[in-house]
């Protein structure tokens, strides 16, 4: 596989996630960048129940005006562990603040499993990207059921793990702590793999600054991002003692859509599956330059204001969208830079 050379055309994506406040926006982010093809979108137990984070995952694709895009559920539990979800967070739905509507997605009869390993062996090696924004349950079993899957991503592109810290204990990131068996299996097997790490996602805090800029697009999906975040903002402020809420998932989307929206660094990285207090650590060594083999690379620096106006661009792009009928109204031309009336988020 030669990562270099630039693929024709919109980068082709599978969206593994748990909806989750930061999920929706990677999945708007998805769907209403042009230089992304969302092939499926694939639910895996998480922020909530499987059968919450499915239900929220559809409100959010008819919220987004998605059509022809198959959505699938997988795994409801962990490999290994007992279920682990995270409500003081994203409260009781797992999406909690806006109101939801009824879905008008009908969900694909697939196991979320057999729609990734479909939708890669369907494509060209090396032209699907996996983006997983939830625990690795699904892409885990993807890569035992069907081993030859492993060949054929292009990279995986997970939002999970930190290099020096965590946020679900001490050292280790919610994504990978809930089914850490799962995140040992996708980080040694031989694909590319870039961990956008809690290390990346506290710099993509939504900002008062940030949510001005959201809300001035003016439509239902940018007011749902809005009041979103004004959830999140609750919550990570009385869990965590945050000022502003870290958006982590889209920042996965993100660097898909261009990597130059941060700085990675190619590192060594495991997963912590015996220790009492490091559970579900993203063990990263950095004592020496990484061997030639590495295959793993960790997210360093944000390019803060690229990153937000890349969200607000999509939420233009997606304009407005009659749930009705969920029937689209994109705009043809987007500004390239921030919305109509806004001056972009400054750096920092
Ligand atoms: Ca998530």
């Amino acid at each position: 596989m030669d990562a270099t050379s630039a693929t024709p055309g919109p980068k082709k994506i599978i969206l593994d996630c748990d909806p989750g406040h930061d999920d929706a926006v990677a999945l708007l982010l998805a769907h209403g960048n042009p230089d992304i093809e969302l092939l499926a979108v694939t639910t895996v137990v998480g922020n909530q129940t499987l059968a919450k984070v499915t239900k929220n995952a559809l409100a959010v694709g008819t919220i987004a005006g998605i059509t022809g895009v198959p959505f699938a559920a997988g795994c409801d539990r962990p490999l290994v562990r007992t279920i682990e979800t995270a409500p003081d967070i994203h409260g009781e739905s797992g999406m909690d603040g806006p109101a939801q509507p009824e879905s008008t997605i009908e969900l694909d009869p697939r196991h979320a499993v057999d729609l990734i390993i479909d939708t890669i062996m369907a494509h060209e090696p090396g032209t699907v990207t996996l983006v997983p924004t939830g625990g690795l349950t699904n892409i885990a079993m993807a890569a035992r059921k069907e081993p030859r899957i492993v060949e054929r991503v292009k990279e995986v592109v997970l939002m999970g793990g930190g290099y020096h810290v965590g946020n679900w204990s001490a050292v280790a990131e919610f994504n990978i702590m809930i089914d850490p068996e799962a995140a040992h299996i996708v980080f040694n097997e031989k694909w590319p793999v870039v961990m956008v790490g809690l290390d990346l996602t506290h710099q993509a805090l939504a900002t008062p600054e940030v949510v001005e800029q959201i809300e001035a697009v003016g439509t239902g999906p940018a007011r749902f991002v809005r009041e979103l975040m004004d959830f999140f903002a609750q919550t990570y402020k009385d869990a965590q003692g945050f000022d502003y809420p870290p958006v982590h998932d889209p920042c996965a989307v993100a660097y898909v859509i261009d990597p130059t929206v941060m700085t990675t660094r190619k590192v060594p990285v495991d997963i912590e599956l015996q220790g009492k207090l490091t559970l579900g650590m993203t063990v990263a060594d950095f004592r020496m330059p990484a061997p030639d083999d590495c295959h793993t690379s960790v997210a360093v620096d944000l390019d803060r204001t690229k990153f937000w106006n890349l969200v607000t661009d999509a939420l233009v792009r997606i304009g407005e969208v009659d749930l009705g009928t969920a029937a689209t109204t994109k705009t043809t031309a987007a500004p390239t830079s921030a919305a109509p009336g806004t001056t972009g988020v400054a750096a920092k």
